[in-house]
């Protein structure tokens, strides 16, 4: 009896760890957080959303709760029953076992005795072993159903988020800036053809420039093995202290440089493993909607010390090289949807999501190797699970550390604002 009680209690505890560790997101198919909600925003889906997934599993979880409940409740009548059986034995043991005075010389009946003492002994012992059990299962019950009506509470709570968003709006970072923003942080942001505003990270600089920050890498922390639909939506965090990774959206993407009628310089910001940092600028920025598979164009190379890893590189294998990995003109592929001109799929060897041709020079979406270091046997025989790559830097076997994508309107590289007349203003950025 005393093992499956433990057990059952045991698994109890278990069953307890499982439901708190069902409060992390991560498992959710197109909606991603994780213990940073309620601290940073989701990139896309809402609280509503998440908390529609949340409630179902936590009321799965309280209704296993009370099964366990009752089933440990039974157990303990049944320990119950079973020491008030054994008190009853042993009190009938003990008149049993009284020695009639005309059988005193018997030896064998004090054999008898002697047995059903020692018996008394040891049921004694059992009865107070069980009642031991039997009050520390109702310690547990307590407790457990102190913990339930804790979990329920927390479960009826709304939820909050703390995290500090900007009051001013805009069609973009640059038009928030315009409108007197000097701080960096997040902020909502409605391009013209958008049907709903949507949060944005906005790196706002010293000389009125507002760039819409698209991508982040910076520790490893998000996943960007990501489907099509999250790709399109976005994931990973936005938080207002630049801290967190994410990828904004292809939809987002879309809607800032597609709708648009001055034209965008994307901006390309990496950083490596031994603290150097290089950038480059490409005009005229562009990305399609979905149903051109969210297709990257750009006008040209602006600019920048990282080289035109855009363009294409000659890996030295075959002149061809340059072509089939340049970006320019490509469409977007995901480990569940090849766009790329390659007999095989690229993205899913890879586990990214990217503007794939055959396949890349430049993959800032790669897998996150930690030291940067990485070899041909990590990337599989077939070049899988390439890393952060920016080939005109570094070449395709070290993954970069850090990366940053953001736009901002031409007309701040370009001779716009009185002020902006070149690139070199916002080298300052980098150095
Ligand atoms: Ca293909």
């Amino acid at each position: 009896m005393a093992p499956s009680l433990f057990a059952t209690a045991g698994g109890l505890l278990l069953l307890f760890s499982f439901s708190s560790a069902q409060i992390r997101g991560d498992n959710l198919a197109s909606c991603t957080t994780n213990d940073g909600f309620g601290k940073y925003c989701p990139t896309t889906c809402g609280v509503a959303d998440y908390m529609l997934r949340y409630i179902p599993g936590v009321e799965r979880d309280l209704d296993d709760l009370q099964e366990q409940l009752d089933t440990i409740a039974n157990l303990t009548t049944g320990a119950e029953e079973t020491a008030v059986y054994m008190k009853d034995t042993t009190i009938l043991s003990q008149k049993t076992s009284q020695p009639d005075i005309d059988f005193k010389r018997s030896s064998s009946i004090l054999d008898d005795v002697q047995r059903f003492e020692k018996t008394i002994v040891s049921q004694e012992q059992q009865i107070f072993e069980l009642q031991n059990l039997v009050s520390s299962n109702e310690r547990r019950m307590s407790d457990l159903k102190q913990l339930s009506i804790q979990l329920q509470q927390k479960c009826s709570e709304p939820c909050k988020d703390s995290v500090e968003i900007q009051p001013l709006t805009g069609s973009d970072c640059q038009d928030i800036a315009n409108k007197g923003a000097t701080t960096s942080g997040l902020y909502y942001v409605k391009p013209a053809k958008a049907i709903e505003q949507f949060l944005v990270y906005c790196e706002i600089d010293g000389f009125g420039g507002g760039f819409t920050v698209l991508q982040r890498r910076r520790d490893g922390s998000v996943d960007f093995k990501k489907d099509w639909i999250q790709y399109k939506q976005g994931f990973g965090y936005l938080s207002p202290d630049d801290t967190t990774e994410f990828w904004l959206g292809n939809e987002k993407i879309h809607l800032l440089t597609a709708t648009t009628t001055m034209p965008t310089v994307l901006r390309i910001e990496l950083v490596d493993w031994e603290g150097n940092k290089r950038h480059a600028d490409y005009t005229m920025f562009r990305v399609e909607g979905e149903n051109d598979m969210y297709r990257l164009t750009y006008g040209y190379y602006f600019g920048g010390d990282a080289g035109d890893a855009f363009n294409g590189f000659d890996f030295g294998d075959d002149p061809s090289d340059r072509f089939y990995t340049s970006h320019n003109g490509m469409q977007f592929s995901t480990i569940d949807k090849d766009n790329d001109k390659y007999d095989g799929h690229c993205a899913k060897q890879d586990g990214s999501g990217w503007w794939m041709n055959r396949c890349h020079a430049a993959h800032l979406n790669g897998k996150y190797y930690q030291g940067g270091r990485y070899t041909e046997k990590d990337a599989g025989e077939f070049g899988f699970d390439n890393g952060i790559i920016w080939v005109t830097w570094h070449n395709r076997w070290y993954s970069l550390k850090e990366t940053t994508m953001k736009i901002i309107p031409l007309n701040r590289i370009v001779g716009g604002g009185g002020q902006q007349t070149g690139v070199k203003q916002f080298g300052g950025l980098e150095s």
